[in-house]
């Protein structure tokens, strides 16, 4: 059985391509002990309907575990199961950011272990509609030892989505890569409350983008064996605002739903990384602090 933990809008897409029989969600703890049938209608991205029903399961019958919870809950998620889950289960992390996967991995290093990052787009306008709203691409990469074996099956499990799937032995510069580009749109947007297409035109993004870009490239060569320029970042992140300038990031539609935002994974990121190396992150910490302002719920 294919297991989801964190049935909200990546894992009810993933749930709605895969076989009806080979996948349930893990119910959140406070669920009755049995859970529901989750049932939502699911809009594909070429505007076609289907109903799906979403069984749960239980960890002891999970062979694979999809885990689509927010960064900021995934730990005390998977906490709460992963006794019960089979050692040979391979666990793969579809978090944004950073910071989840590694503290995952470091908590359970003899566990195969899997980051994913994807760009495909989910969401649900209501709770009983999800829309796959963008066609990505997903790259998978083992986080710990025994990860590295798994990441061929995995693929081979979720290639009956349909999906483009990768096998990245280097999942952690992947990760990076879309944690620059987030860090470099998300707390704008939500800042400002405006689609990603707007940020070129305001005073307060022309004002912080170079240094914002200037950290993220210290925080690159002192962490990893790149050396991106500032430049060559801030055109990576204006490509993605041109490409994608319809769009309300994840942050700015957590921000508008008062629910928390990954902001601690991303910018949050950067500033404890900064720390950690004794490099300074103004930019990344006006942010932080900002974006936390909005959102009541954040940590
Ligand atoms: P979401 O809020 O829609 O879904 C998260 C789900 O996890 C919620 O349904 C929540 O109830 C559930 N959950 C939380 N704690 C749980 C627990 N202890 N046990 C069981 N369930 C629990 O979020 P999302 O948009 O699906 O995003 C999930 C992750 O995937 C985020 O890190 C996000 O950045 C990343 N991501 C999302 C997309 C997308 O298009 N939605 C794309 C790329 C990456
Ligand atoms: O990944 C995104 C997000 O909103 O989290 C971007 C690339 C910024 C697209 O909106």
């Amino acid at each position: 059985m294919i297991g989801v933990l964190g049935a909200g809008s990546l894992g009810r897409l993933w749930a709605a391509l895969l076989p009806g029989d080979q996948i349930g969600y893990l119910p959140r703890p406070e669920a009755s002990l049995s859970g529901q049938v989750l049932t939502y209608t699911f809009e594909s991205i070429g505007g076609e309907e289907r109903p799906i029903r979403l069984p749960p399961t239980t960890p002891e019958a999970i062979s694979v575990l999809l885990v689509t919870t927010k960064a900021g809950d995934t730990f005390t998620a998977l906490q709460g199961c992963i006794s019960a889950i089979p050692a040979q289960t391979p666990i793969v992390l579809f978090q944004n950011g950073l910071g989840s996967q590694q503290s995952v991995a470091e908590a359970w290093p003899s566990r195969p272990i899997l980051a994913a990052s994807t760009t495909e787009g989910a969401n649900r306008p209501t709770q009983e509609r999800v829309i796959h709203a963008g066609l990505g691409e997903t790259w998978l990469g083992p986080l710990t030892g025994s990860g590295s074996a798994r990441v061929g099956s995995v693929i081979q499990v979720l290639n009956q989505t349909g999906l483009v799937l990768h096998a990245e032995e280097n999942i952690l510069t992947r990760l990076w890569d879309k944690l620059i580009v987030n860090a470099g749109i998300n707390p704008f947007t939500a800042i400002l409350d405006c689609p990603n297409g707007d940020l070129p035109e305001s005073a307060f993004f022309q004002q912080h983008i170079g240094d914002l870009c200037r950290e993220m490239a210290i925080l690159v060569a002192a962490d990893t064996d790149r050396h991106p320029s500032p430049e060559a970042l801030q055109e990576r992140i204006r490509d993605v605002v041109t490409k994608t300038a319809r769009n309300t990031s994840s942050m700015r539609a957590d921000v508008m739903r008062g629910k928390p935002t990954e902001i601690d994974f991303i910018n949050g990121y950067l500033v404890s990384l900064g720390k950690k190396l004794g490099i300074p992150t103004p930019v990344n910490q006006l942010l932080t602090e900002q974006v936390k302002q909005l959102s009541p719920h954040s940590e």
